[in-house]
């Protein structure tokens, strides 16, 4: 099973997305610690939100087999700054939540994302459910052994 790393500022809805993975009912919890839910690692937004935001995904990356970066579509800017995904020498996938709120630009949301270096990015509302399935299964079926053994001279730098 991979373990999965979720990096993003404060509200971005980590919490809310590892009880949605976990089918847990919603409740809001407020994460003061690096935490260990089964195969997801879930942080404090507030380790990210500094000008050293690179040196902790690279820092955390080691702890996972993938790393998901979270932003909100409803987020008016975003911390990730361009090409930010090459700072970990893991599989770093985008993650939009909040897609069910009224004000949501998930396609918005998807250009930072791009722009980060995520070349895959999923969609998803904790709330309604919505892509929650579809996440779920990536997550834990998705080959990463196979993926750094056929990756290894672009991850590590061979
Ligand atoms: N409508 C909606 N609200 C969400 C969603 N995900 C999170 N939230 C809300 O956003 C707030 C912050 O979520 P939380 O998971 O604590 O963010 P964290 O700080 O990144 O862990 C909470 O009030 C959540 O209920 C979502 O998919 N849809
Ligand atoms: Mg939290």
């Amino acid at each position: 099973m991979n373990k999965v790393i979720l990096i993003g500022r404060s509200e971005s809805g980590k919490t809310t997305l590892t009880q949605a993975l976990k089918g847990e009912k919603i409740h809001y919890d407020k994460t003061q610690s690096v935490e260990r839910e089964g195969f997801i690692i879930d942080t404090p937004g507030e380790y990210i939100q500094t000008r050293n935001f690179g040196g902790a995904l690279a820092v955390y990356a080691y702890e996972s087999d993938i790393v998901g970066l979270l932003l909100s579509a409803t987020e008016p800017y975003s911390l990730f700054s361009p090409n930010i995904t090459s700072m970990a020498n893991r599989l770093v996938i985008g993650i939009i939540t909040g897609i069910d709120q009224k004000n949501a630009n998930p396609e918005r949301a998807e250009r930072w994302l791009r722009l980060a270096g995520c070349e895959i990015i999923f969609k998803v509302s904790a709330v309604t459910g919505e892509g929650i399935e579809e996440l779920r299964n990536f997550l834990t079926t998705f080959d990463t052994k196979k993926f750094y053994k056929e990756n290894r001279k672009k991850m590590f730098n061979l």
